[in-house]
């Protein structure tokens, strides 16, 4: 399914004068503060966050889980609704596929599907947290860092698989996000079960090709309750640190025991050239996977503070970060809530604009926490949402893309086509 952009016009020529107003408004406000607003918008434009082909569906807990209706059945569907949210928000124009879940039959035909909806192929996943029906040995007791051999082994040739795939489509980049750890104290020598993992992402490293890179996330807990064997970002740091060049950290913001300063890690691991990927999502207790912004909005954009001072540093070698939203929806529609996702993380990223650097530092160098607080919070306190309407203008999105999903009846017409009893495959 495609939404006619005429009806996406239109809705924007209603919304129009508003949109004007208030634009105006902000660019008269900016530009008393030598803030260019061309560039912000520029900058905005090009911004771009992968969406995840299990956050397509709707989620579930181990309580039980509510289908929606017309979630997509297949890779091609799933394509075509990530080509729906890039449509309305022109931000989402990349897709990131999880190996088996999105085995691609006719590469060919789905490069050029997601080719039709200006979608690229960010990082591929692999998957040994899960058995799967045809596998020969489980990963119960772990994968990577198993203490069989041929179980360690199995999982590598996995990773490697997962490669060629996306490889054969274009992807770049492999996330490796492991479940492997232990249950119960004393269960795992915490030690063998490190260096096997690092010997297994050797081999998994040294199978990539040369311009591929490669992303260690880390997680405190889950499923694993005792511990985990890339429990965090120092872990994951001295992995990627002894992989090589080409292997990053990543850091999925639900991924931290609470009031962890995720800020502080961000800037860390940038300082080293060392954040290759990046995770969106909200945490009140764990690995929530609610919608970015809806709990912590002022945390997020004190990282992205972080992520625009380390991206605008001439100095720092670090590459430019993998952007996806790694979120699960339980009670809204799912691309509803991805659309709030994209627009949280964009309000995020451009407040982080605003924030006159110079300023910053020498209210730094001066011992001046007052003016420093004044900086940073006057920048977050903009209501920098009509900056985003006019890149989406630009680039042809919707002024307001939820109202435009509702206003155009998207959800229905995917049930109309797909069918009111749906699973989607993810988590
Ligand atoms: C798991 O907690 C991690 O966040 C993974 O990045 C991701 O959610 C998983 O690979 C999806 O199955
Ligand atoms: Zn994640
Ligand atoms: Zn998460
Ligand atoms: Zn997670």
């Amino acid at each position: 399914m495609r939404i006619d952009n005429q009806k996406i016009k239109q809705l924007n020529d209603q919304a129009l004068p508003d949109h004007r107003e208030s634009f105006d408004h902000l660019s008269k406000v900016l530009n008393k503060k030598n803030i260019d607003v061309n560039r912000a918008v520029e900058k905005l434009k090009e911004f771009q966050v992968a969406i995840p082909s299990w956050a397509l569906g709707t989620g579930g807990t181990r309580f039980g889980r509510f289908s929606g209706g017309g979630e997509p059945r297949s890779l091609e569907e799933k394509i075509g609704d990530v080509g729906l949210l890039h449509q309305l928000s022109q931000s989402a124009g990349a897709i990131s596929l999880h190996i088996p879940w999105d085995i691609p039959e006719d590469v060919e035909a789905i490069k050029s599907l997601a080719a039709s909806h200006n979608l690229l192929f960010d990082a591929v996943n692999s998957n040994t947290f899960q058995d799967q029906p045809d596998q020969e040995l489980s990963y119960k007791f772990g994968s990577l860092c198993h203490v069989d051999k041929a179980v360690r082994q199995q999982a590598i040739d996995h990773n490697l698989e997962v490669i060629k795939y996306g490889d054969a489509l274009g992807s770049k980049s492999l996330t490796v996000w492991l479940a492997d750890g232990s249950s119960f104290p004393g269960q795992l020598n915490f030690k063998k079960a490190f260096q096997r993992t690092l010997d297994s992402l050797q081999q998994i490293y040294a199978g990539m090709p040369s311009d591929w890179k490669m992303f260690v996330e880390y997680k405190p807990y889950e499923p694993n309750f005792y511990s985990t064997v890339i429990q965090d970002w120092g872990s994951s740091h001295m992995l990627a640190d002894k992989l090589g060049d080409r292997a990053y950290s990543l850091v999925d913001l639900g991924h931290h025991l609470p009031n962890t300063n995720i800020e502080q890690i961000v800037a860390t691991l940038m300082m080293v050239g060392k954040l290759g990927g990046f995770h969106f999502n909200d945490s009140k207790y764990g690995d929530d996977d609610v919608t970015v912004g809806s709990l912590k909005p002022y945390q997020l954009f004190l990282i992205f503070n972080e992520l625009v001072d380390g991206m605008e540093d001439p100095s720092s070698n670090n590459p430019y970060p993998a952007w996806m939203i790694d979120a699960s929806h339980n009670l809204k529609d799912p691309l509803e809530d991805l659309l709030q996702s994209l627009e949280a993380i964009r309000v995020a990223y451009a407040q982080a604009l605003l924030v006159d650097r110079k300023a910053l530092e020498e209210a730094r160098e001066n011992n001046d926490p007052t003016l420093a607080q004044e900086i940073l919070q006057g920048a977050y306190r903009t209501d920098v949402r009509p900056l985003l309407a006019e890149a989406r203008l630009q680039a042809e999105g919707a002024l307001d893309p939820v109202a435009a999903f509702r206003a155009l009846n998207v959800r229905k017409e995917l049930i109309a086509a797909r069918g009111e009893k749906t699973v989607s495959t993810g988590l």
